[in-house]
């Protein structure tokens, strides 16, 4: 990319901060930040967004271990596996740092936790997921497949397991890595399982995404135990990398010069 080119800065600052969702997300866009198991009147996750999500964007979030080339129990016909799935969609924009809880309710967000995956011949529900305090697995992905998300289209985004260690699926509390994700930037695995994990928010003051990602990854930040509290929301500040910050700088500097030039 040259910086001769009429792209506006707002546009150039825009992309150099991966602000936006409109797109595909990358893994490690987003991050699971909380766990809780506990009764079906109390499981719940939560997760940070790193880029501002965009409205419109929707995520899906399954307990539903990876067997090494598909989510347990998913087919052509099966559209929530073994276990479960659920859908958030962002109706206004989410912006960057912003903590989420699946049982949090919001007119900037929306969760599908009821009705239909798709259409006959596909069966499923959306459902809040049901959470194991014995060993679980969470994976947030994007699909280009509606009617059938975990089937097909889909691309990872991140990767919660509590069971110290990656395992073809073959139970409800196994799973090993969904393609894409990398442990420690993409994905967390916990030393052991608990009814409750929940990623200390003060490990950083700030920090870019690449500095959270590494924190979100490192199980001793984590604090388990046996809460019941729902998984909560909140907030963390995400700063730009500092190479984005250059490259802004340099862009603002070619900007500079394009408008005295043609003054
Ligand atoms: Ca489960
Ligand atoms: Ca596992």
């Amino acid at each position: 990319m040259s910086f001769h080119s009429s792209l506006p800065l707002a546009a150039m600052t825009a992309t150099l901060l991966s602000s936006s969702s409109f797109g595909a997300l990358m893994a490690g866009d987003v991050a699971i930040v909380g766990f809780q198991a506990s009764g079906v009147t109390t499981d719940s996750v939560s997760f940070v967004t790193f880029v501002d999500l965009a409205a419109g964007t929707t995520l899906y979030f399954t307990d539903n271990g990876w067997t090494g080339s598909a989510f347990r129990g998913a087919s052509a016909t099966d559209g929530d596996g073994n276990e479960n799935l659920m859908r958030f969609t962002a109706t206004n924009t989410i912006v960057a740092g912003t903590i989420i809880g699946s049982r949090t309710s919001s007119a900037d967000y929306a969760w599908a936790l009821s009705g239909l995956v798709g259409a006959a011949p596909v069966t499923g529900s959306y459902q809040q997921l049901s959470l194991s305090s014995s060993g679980e697995q969470v994976t947030i992905f994007e699909s280009t497949n509606a009617s059938n998300p975990i089937f097909s289209g889909f691309t990872a985004l991140y990767n919660f397991d509590n069971t110290s260690t990656y395992e073809t699926a073959t139970s409800s509390s196994t799973g090993s890595l969904p393609t894409g994700l990398v442990q420690g930037t993409s994905a967390v695995l916990l030393t052991s399982a608990a009814n409750s994990a929940l990623f200390n928010l003060n490990t950083l003051t700030s920090g870019t995404q690449a500095e959270w990602l590494a924190a979100i990854g490192n199980a001793s930040n984590w604090t388990t135990g046996t809460g019941t509290a729902d998984a909560g929301s909140g907030f963390i500040n995400v700063v730009p990398a500092p190479g984005a910050l250059a490259l802004l700088a340099c862009a603002g500097m070619a900007g500079s010069r394009r408008r005295r030039s043609a003054r």
